[in-house]
């Protein structure tokens, strides 16, 4: 079925609380049951060193300025592609993976300030240009996020809800300039709802690829 020299990967990005963990883990599920071998990871943090970075950028204790959160991000994508996502990628796998290039776009980007284009040569460094073949956007509604979320909050969800508004119409940005890889799915609806519309995008990526 899956061809063993070709795999793919796709990211799923959103605001904190848009419900994209909840859809990567069914997408896994629904795949694996198809027969194709999946890696799930993350930025920041999937494993190892990554797993310390993610410590000091979600639960350091002190000032943290933009810049130096950019590259922190940064240098852990960077050790996240090249010891994880290439391997599985190059093995025929398909990786699903919670957060990448464009979290740092919506964040460091719309959210924080920081230049854009700078930051877009800078994920090209981390990522020697290794990009997702599909990226979904879980969209919903910035208040409907924070009720999602509840009240146990890490140092960027503290940052308030005009920066996580920034950060949805980010997205929004970024799928209309890379309509082909970026999907913003609508991610208000029933959990059950929200994942016929990923599982769409996701089977005609499949049918492309391996048909
Ligand atoms: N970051 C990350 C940057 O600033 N720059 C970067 O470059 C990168 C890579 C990571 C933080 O780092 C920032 C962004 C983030 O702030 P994280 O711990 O990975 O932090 O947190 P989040 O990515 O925000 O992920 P969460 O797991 O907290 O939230 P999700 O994935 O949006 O939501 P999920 O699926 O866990 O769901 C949240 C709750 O809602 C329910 C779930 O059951 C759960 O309780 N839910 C729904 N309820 C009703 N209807 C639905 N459709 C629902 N879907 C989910």
């Amino acid at each position: 079925m899956q061809n063993k020299k070709q795999g793919l990967f796709i990211t799923f990005e959103g605001a904190d609380g848009c419900g994209k963990t909840t859809q990567l883990n069914l997408l896994q599920k629904y795949l694996e049951e198809k027969g194709f071998e999946i890696v799930v990871t993350r930025e920041p943090g999937a494993k190892g060193l990554g797993e310390e970075i993610r410590k000091l950028l979600l639960h350091y204790d002190g000032y943290i300025s933009p810049k130096c959160e950019a590259f922190m991000f940064l240098a852990d994508r960077a050790q996240h592609i090249d010891t994880i996502v290439k391997t599985a990628v190059n093995e025929g796998k398909i990786v699903l993976c919670d957060r990448h290039t464009d979290s740092t776009i919506a964040y460091q980007g719309y959210g924080r300030g920081e230049d854009i284009e700078k930051l877009k040569y800078l994920n090209n460094l981390a990522t020697s240009g290794f990009t997702p073949d599909l990226t979904i956007v879980c969209d919903v509604d910035i208040e409907t996020a924070i009720k999602r979320r509840g009240n146990d909050r890490d140092r960027m969800e503290q940052a308030g809800k005009d920066f996580q508004i920034k950060v949805q119409n980010g997205y929004r940005e970024i799928a209309k300039l890379e309509p082909n890889r970026v999907k913003i799915i609508d991610a208000k609806a029933s959990v059950e709802e929200v994942f016929e519309s990923c599982k769409k995008v996701v089977e005609q990526l499949i049918k492309k690829r391996y048909n």
